[in-house]
């Protein structure tokens, strides 16, 4: 016998989408119906409630344009199809990349040229009036930010985008609204339904909550806790104040945001960023982060998006330690996101340039177990937050080391030109800026600083996973400093790294007597080697071998590839024969080479030879 639920879904959909909506209802109820139980089943008019999001979740499916669920079609047959070395993102402001919507449409040719899949536009939907956080303070979930277009532009954006071989990826900021947001408004007008999704707590309530809780802005939102005077209580703000964070625990919630993210998904966003999915479940005597039902949800919301747009992608971002990033996948039976932002990767990266010494990147490989199937990390070098040190306590061992690493990137103790950040524990700056481009002024300084840019992209591009660059580091371009005489950004360096994309810059990019035209030639000289080795793509295995030196990481990927990373000033021998292949090599100064395990050969130069 049918169940109530999925009547109530068939009953919302036209003939010719029963078939495959009944399918995938017996594919994911299981895990759907049993996490939503276990999460709300306590609560009185579960049943109901379920039938009515089953309801609603038709209609949605019923409004998805064609060409969407044909594509969903092709993805459900190919479910691995971003886990290929074809694959690669990048990401941006859409304001700084393009003025708005459609100045970010006529950027696809630069995409192109570099051989752009993905494309993330940071937050576009309409933010809070004034201070936003960049768009992370969102005030509608259904419009797009005047500034930058329109619903329109947006679905035109992502049909040029598609037909360019691109997906949109579009944050999806689930953990909190921002306090102009009708459902924050409507609760501090009084309205006891929209109350409840928030939390709100008398002062010793919070001051419980607080002892075990960390700060994300220690210095320009310090606590978790707001008072707001309309609410009559402290209403819990993990991020800055004007960020109310949302009620899981109100099943009325998981339901408003999950619609609202499938409305976008008609809109034809192929990829959801789910912003600070850690913070999602709070739980007293914790530090509110990674816990059990954050996943529950998480399983939920990818059952879902499995019946109503199968087509789409969940991405988790959860900046945490490397043993909690795993649990982002979900397991083969309840699955959660797709792609999972490998953190700790990107910043031991950098820890190892600043130490000249690899062993912090040989740990988190050690510490990164094989990915599911249909499963894929997202790799990157810089993005639009900082660098938060303090996730790799585990493999550091000591806060102190961090502080170190710290010290040479934010102190000027080196090349590096960064700015602290949540008390000194992170650092802001370009790709550029951090690898020295911006202090180097003799030719061979130069050199360096490029090969160091090339070295921490390098090992995004070869690691395992889907590569995302965030604009302007295919520039190399520096610092912004701007931000400093601008009051409503001056508080948050993270604002030195969300330059406008530079015009003369990439006026420059084929010229190679620049700096600008030798990072972008070295850059899309290894994404073009990339997409040519299939052992690049996400699932195959990626082992850091035993390396004689500490300061050389050498990953192998399947059976043919070797990629050797100099993380030092010096140059380095490298005895490739105990490393399973043949020979020596010499490895000068932050350089890298990518060789074909077993003969030693440079993998490029086989290429051109192919070629
Ligand atoms: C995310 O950030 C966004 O990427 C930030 O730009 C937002 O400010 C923030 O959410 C609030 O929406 O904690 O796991 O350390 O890495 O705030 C998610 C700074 C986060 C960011 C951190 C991050």
């Amino acid at each position: 016998m049918m169940s109530t639920s999925l009547r109530r879904l068939l009953d919302a959909l036209p003939a010719h989408q029963h078939a495959a909506a009944q399918q995938r209802f017996a594919r994911r109820q299981a895990v759907l119906g049993d996490r939503l139980q276990r999460l709300y089943g306590h609560l009185p008019g579960h049943a109901a409630w379920f039938d009515g999001l089953m309801a609603e979740v038709g209609q949605l499916m019923a409004a998805r344009p064609a060409t969407l669920q044909a594509l969903d079609a092709t993805r459900e047959d190919r479910p691995d199809w971003f886990c290929s070395p074809d694959m690669l993102g990048y990401s941006a402001y859409a304001d700084r990349f393009g003025g708005n919507l459609r100045g970010a449409a006529a950027r696809i040719p630069h995409l192109r040229e570099l051989g752009v899949t993905y494309l993330h536009l940071l937050p576009f939907l309409r933010p809070r009036a004034g201070e936003s956080d960049g768009g992370f303070a969102v005030a509608s979930f259904d419009e797009v930010d005047p500034r930058l277009g329109s619903m329109a532009d947006l679905e035109d954006l992502t049909a040029r985008l598609r037909e360019a071989g691109i997906s949109l990826c579009a944050d999806m900021i689930l953990n909190h609204v921002a306090d102009d947001h009708p459902w924050a408004q409507g609760a501090a007008a009084g309205d006891p339904g929209l109350r409840d999704f928030f939390h709100v707590l008398d002062r010793d309530a919070a001051a419980a909550y607080e002892r075990t809780l960390g700060q994300v802005f220690p210095e320009a939102a310090p606590g978790n806790f707001t008072h707001v005077p309309a609410m009559g209580g402290w209403v819990w703000s993990t991020f800055y104040p004007f960020q109310w964070d949302l009620n899981y625990a109100n099943p009325a919630v998981f339901a408003a945001v999950a619609t609202a993210m499938l409305r976008l998904a008609n809109r034809g966003i192929e990829v959801f960023r789910l912003d600070s999915t850690a913070f999602l479940w709070k739980r007293l005597g914790t530090d509110c982060m990674n816990q059990p039902e954050a996943h529950l949800l998480l399983q939920a919301l990818r059952a879902l998006v499995d019946i109503a747009a199968p087509g789409v992608l969940l991405k988790a971002e959860a900046i945490v330690p490397t043993r909690e990033l795993p649990g982002y996948f979900g397991s083969a039976d309840a699955p959660e996101c797709h792609l999972a932002y490998h953190s700790t990767l990107m910043t031991a990266g950098w820890a190892a340039l600043a130490e000249q010494d690899a062993s912090l990147v040989r740990a988190v490989a050690a510490a990164t177990p094989p990915l599911p199937p249909g499963a894929s990390w997202l790799t990157y070098v810089r993005c639009h937050d900082d660098i938060g040190w303090k996730h790799l306590l585990a493999e550091a061992g000591s806060l102190e080391r961090l502080a170190g690493v710290a010290h040479f990137y934010n102190d000027g103790a080196g090349y590096a030109d960064g700015v602290g950040f949540q008390g000194g524990l992170a650092t802001n700056g370009t790709a550029a800026a951090l690898s020295g481009l911006e202090a180097a002024t003799s030719d061979q300084a130069i050199e360096l600083a490029l090969r160091r840019l090339l070295l921490v992209h390098g090992l995004a591009l070869c690691f395992g996973g889907l590569p995302v660059l965030y604009m302007g580091d295919e520039l190399a371009m520096p610092n912004d400093h701007a931000y400093r005489d601008d009051p409503a950004r001056a508080h948050d360096s993270r604002w030195i790294q969300r330059a406008p994309f530079d015009e003369a810059r990439a006026a420059q990019r084929h010229d190679l007597a620049s700096p600008t035209g030798r990072a972008h030639a070295g850059l899309r000289r290894l994404i073009r080697l990339r997409r040519q080795l299939p052992d690049l793509a996400a699932g195959v295995p990626c082992t850091a071998l035993d390396a004689a030196d500490p300061a050389l990481l050498a990953l192998a990927r399947g059976e043919h590839v070797l990629a050797l990373f100099n993380f030092s000033a010096r140059t380095l021998v490298v005895d490739l024969q105990a490393l399973g292949g043949a020979g020596t090599l010499a490895l000068e100064p932050w350089d890298q080479a990518w060789l074909d395990r077993r003969s030693g050969r440079h993998l490029g130069d086989t290429m051109e030879e192919a070629r």
